[in-house]
């Protein structure tokens, strides 16, 4: 499945799962192996492939019935280049964020489908670089073939704010259209027991905005303890002819920052909870979803109610999950630890804008997604690095006004862009990596950050740990709790979290991480990362459950949600 529920009675979607070939191609586009694999997956899961750079082909056939095709991507990694009957239909970046390509017209009958995907480390590729985690190559998330009328509903988004009877509620929708056949499109959406008219469909280049404002009262609101959610389901006809549907969940909630605080439908919460990589043993980053419903089964259990989405946006599964378990999202742009030489790569711009586009876009309509994050630890603290956070504050803002925009940065005493964030958001590292200087208990590190972020922001705001945590081998125990050491991450964990919640200036606590997660082999620091993992989970890349994970478990459940 693409989403967790179903998106459609009308449109005709397959999804193409199932055997492919892959062959694996050289620079040159010679063949150099072949094998059978399911999608989605990533090569590396393929016996001999497991250390795989390059290029490698997929294919298989597909079967239309002579209507227009649109075919959906939620993830090639890193970068795709996609055949149609050998005829090149769409280029992709990014293996986090999902793309459609509208083919048009096809006949009747057989069609040959071919995703050449490319995971090497060039200098076109800006965002996925040689990092604390590691990118992959293939098709990572599903594939699906849609036969399409001569319109369909591309997005629908609805945005929802409390007022004082009830809710106000913007919908919005996008309409495309394959050819001007004199043909009226309207569209309606049926939400909570009321049928909206979005009007008719005014199209400039075969697309068309509409929109329309309503109320809604005696709906039941999303929060994390009863995540309750509602069908918006779009119908559009064709002179009045029903032709094309789309459904999407949403729910009743709103956010606002209130000085210090982050209000969730008026009530101040603190979030505590983990940042998750989307990467299970060796599976990669193709994770099926009932292994993210058992990462969340997990994370849940430990008493948290909020994950960061580090350094990526994730699958749409793992998001519908979160908005039924009623958990906390902060949803990140990609990027991780970029220097300024990385940021000026000349696609760094362009490869930065069309993720987040692809991000908000797609996930507008989630409500655990409380904010939108971008640039992980990247240089927030250079002339031309702030221009770049600003650039993307500015896109996040003019694509979502709804929700807060926040960034971790580890320049604690140097940024210039805490004053551009809606959330200020720091990682900090007291107790670990005490070489540079830090070694204090967690909330005197904190009050040092914090005595300087408040000669840098015009007024007060919230402040969330955006990360935290120590590292351990799975199952190494000692009496004397060295590093590395089980025990000594409990000790570490449990300092940070009953230390930075005892403040009443902090929003938020999100450990690093919740489960051990491969590097790239020629990362830079690998040679403090035992293994080649990143080894500060609380389970393990198996989920085997670390000592600490039981320590966390204890010391979130002591924490309330909601503060007084
Ligand atoms: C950083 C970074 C994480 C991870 C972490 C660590 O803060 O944001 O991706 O690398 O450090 O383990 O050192």
């Amino acid at each position: 499945m693409l989403r967790m529920f179903e998106t459609h009675e009308k449109r005709k979607e397959r999804e193409l799962g199932g055997l492919w070939k892959l062959e694996t191609l050289s620079s040159e586009g010679n063949v150099s192996g072949e094998y059978r694999v399911t999608v989605p997956s990533v090569w590396e899961s393929v016996v001999g492939l497991e250390d795989y750079r390059g290029l490698g082909r997929y294919s298989t056939t597909v079967r239309t019935s002579g209507g227009n095709v649109r075919l959906i991507f939620k993830g090639v990694s890193h970068t795709g280049d996609i055949y149609f009957d050998k005829k090149h239909v769409g280029h992709h970046y990014n293996a986090y964020t999902p793309f459609t390509i509208e083919i048009g017209a096809t006949e009747a009958g057989e069609h040959l489908l071919e995703v050449v995907a490319d995971n090497r480390f060039t200098p076109d590729s800006a965002l996925h670089v040689p990092n604390d985690y590691r990118t992959y190559g293939g098709i990572n998330r599903p594939v699906a073939i849609e036969e399409l009328a001569n319109a369909y509903v591309e997005y629908l988004h609805v945005k929802n704010s409390r007022t004082e009877k009830g809710w106000d509620s913007e919908i919005v929708a996008k309409v495309r259209r394959f050819s001007d056949n004199g043909k009226a499109y309207t569209l309606s959406v049926d939400l909570a027991g009321k049928t909206v008219e979005l009007g008719t469909a005014v199209f400039d280049s075969n697309r068309a905005i509409l929109s329309a404002k309503t109320s809604f009262e005696g709906v039941d609101e999303w929060m994390p303890e009863t995540p309750n959610l509602y069908i918006a389901h779009a119908k559009l006809f064709e002179d009045g002819e029903y032709i094309d549907d789309l459904k999407e969940r949403i729910g009743f909630r709103d956010i606002k920052i209130d000085g210090e605080k982050i209000l969730i439908n008026g009530k101040q919460i603190f979030l505590k909870g983990f940042n998750r990589h989307e990467e299970y043993g060796t599976l990669g980053c193709a994770v099926p979803e009932n292994l993210i419903n058992y990462d969340l089964d997990i994370i849940e259990s430990t008493n948290s109610n909020f994950i960061r989405t580090s350094h990526y946006p994730n699958d749409e599964r793992f998001l519908d999950l979160c908005d039924e378990r009623g958990i906390f999202v902060w949803e990140e742009g990609h990027a991780r630890g970029l220097d300024e030489n990385k940021m000026k790569n000349p696609n760094f711009k362009k490869q930065s804008a069309d993720c987040l586009e692809e991000m908000v876009i797609n996930h507008f309509n989630h409500p655990s997604i409380i904010m939108w994050g971008i640039l992980n630890e990247c240089a927030s603290h250079t002339e031309y690095g702030a221009e770049c956070y600003k650039l993307q504050y500015d896109q996040l803002k003019a694509l979502d006004p709804s929700r807060p925009r926040t960034s971790a940065t580890c320049w604690h005493l140097k940024d210039l862009c805490y004053d551009m964030e809606d959330i200020v958001s720091i990682n900090i590292y007291p107790r670990w990596y005490t070489w540079y200087g830090n070694d204090y208990a967690p909330l005197e590190h904190y009050q040092k950050i914090r005595e300087y972020i408040d000669t840098c922001v015009s007024s007060k705001k919230p402040i969330i740990i955006s990360e935290c945590g120590a590292a351990a081998i799975y199952g190494y125990r000692t009496f004397s709790h060295v590093k590395w050491s089980e025990d000594r991450q409990c000790d570490v964990l449990r300092e940070l979290i009953e230390g930075l919640s005892s403040s009443d200036e902090i929003s938020g606590v999100a450990i690093w991480q919740f489960a051990d997660c491969r590097i790239d082999g020629d990362f830079r620091d690998w040679n403090s990362r035992p293994k080649t993992q990143n080894n500060k989970g609380v389970v393990d890349i198996y989920r085997n459950p670390k000592q600490s994970y039981y320590t966390v478990k204890e010391c979130f459940g002591k924490i309330k949600t909601y503060k007084d």
